[in-house]
């Protein structure tokens, strides 16, 4: 790989691969849990700010036991209220770049998905979960709160009422109760999210590229506003979508009996 930033953050804990359109991205520092580092959220950021031109979808998972295990609690310290404010906006614009970045992230979750690791993972646009995977916001037994927007996104997967919950009592939603309550939308045997995700990622990466920036760009902002103003953004957005060469061979190709049918999974 000769991109330097790349590089860089790989030497900081972040490899970046790429599996044909997909680009797999993996939280590398599994003796301290994926635990997030100044330098870890860097890389994270460096590596979603310059994904290869040819990705299409990214899968990002972590190496060893677990997917992540937060904020890297060592740094916290000695930081005083600015530095903190600081600190927070750096992890904003970090998982920023996973949310609002060139392709649809997917989250293939194992473990402990905490504390900062679920704002990372709320911040990816579909979350896999296996059965090994747990997730907890102990920020709120440690005397802190969360700062990489997790309070902005996690409300929008679970409701303000589970997230006070977590925080307030220390709870650890287990897996099949992840799945069900909105952390993850699908759930697989230990070991093979990462499997699931990277067929998800293969399918989104063929869908027309406007239609994904959509979803990524102007549904979330959609949903932000006045029922009134999102009509007129949908229309905009629908139509710039409808009128791409793109969407209208798709269509041709439906109706002259060529394209997949609508079906129930296996
Ligand atoms: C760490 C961290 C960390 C592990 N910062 N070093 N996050 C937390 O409060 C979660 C704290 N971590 C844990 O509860 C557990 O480590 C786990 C459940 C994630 C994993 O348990 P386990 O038994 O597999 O590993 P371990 O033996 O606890 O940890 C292995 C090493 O990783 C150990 O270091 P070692 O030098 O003794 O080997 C741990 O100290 C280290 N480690 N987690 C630093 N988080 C933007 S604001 C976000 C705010 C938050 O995220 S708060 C939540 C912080």
């Amino acid at each position: 790989m000769s991109n330097p930033i790349l590089e860089r953050a790989r030497a900081h804990g972040v490899t970046l691969e790429m599996n044909d359109q997909v680009a797999v991205v993996t939280l590398s520092r599994p003796a301290k849990r994926n635990a997030l580092s100044d330098s870890l959220v860097e890389a994270i950021r460096d590596t979603f700010q310059n994904l290869p031109e040819a990705a299409r979808a990214a899968v990002v998972c972590g190496d060893g036991e677990h997917f992540c295990a937060g904020l890297d609690l060592s740094e916290l310290s000695e930081r005083d209220a600015g530095e903190g404010v600081f600190h927070s906006r750096s992890w904003h614009v970090a998982l920023d770049a996973v949310q609002f970045g060139k392709v649809p992230v997917l989250a293939a979750l194992h473990g402990a998905v905490v504390g900062g690791g679920l704002e990372l993972a709320a911040a990816c646009h579909i979350r896999v979960a296996d059965d090994s995977t747990f997730y907890a916001l102990p920020e709120g037994t440690r005397g802190i709160f969360v700062g990489g927007g997790g309070s902005v996104r996690i409300p929008k997967l679970i409701g303000v009422a589970r997230m006070t919950d977590m925080m307030l009592t220390g709870r650890v939603y287990n897996a099949l109760e992840g799945e069900r309550i909105g952390l993850a939308q699908y759930l697989t045997p230990a070991g093979k999210s990462i499997e699931r995700a990277m067929e998800l990622a293969s399918k989104i990466a063929t869908n027309a590229p406007l239609t994904n920036f959509a979803l990524m760009h102007a549904l979330p902002r959609i949903a932000e506003q006045p029922g009134d103003h999102g009509y007129l953004t949908e229309a905009l957005m629908a139509s710039i979508a409808q009128s791409s060469p793109e969407a209208k061979s798709r269509v041709r190709e439906f109706l002259a009996g060529k394209a997949a049918k609508v079906r129930v999974a296996d």
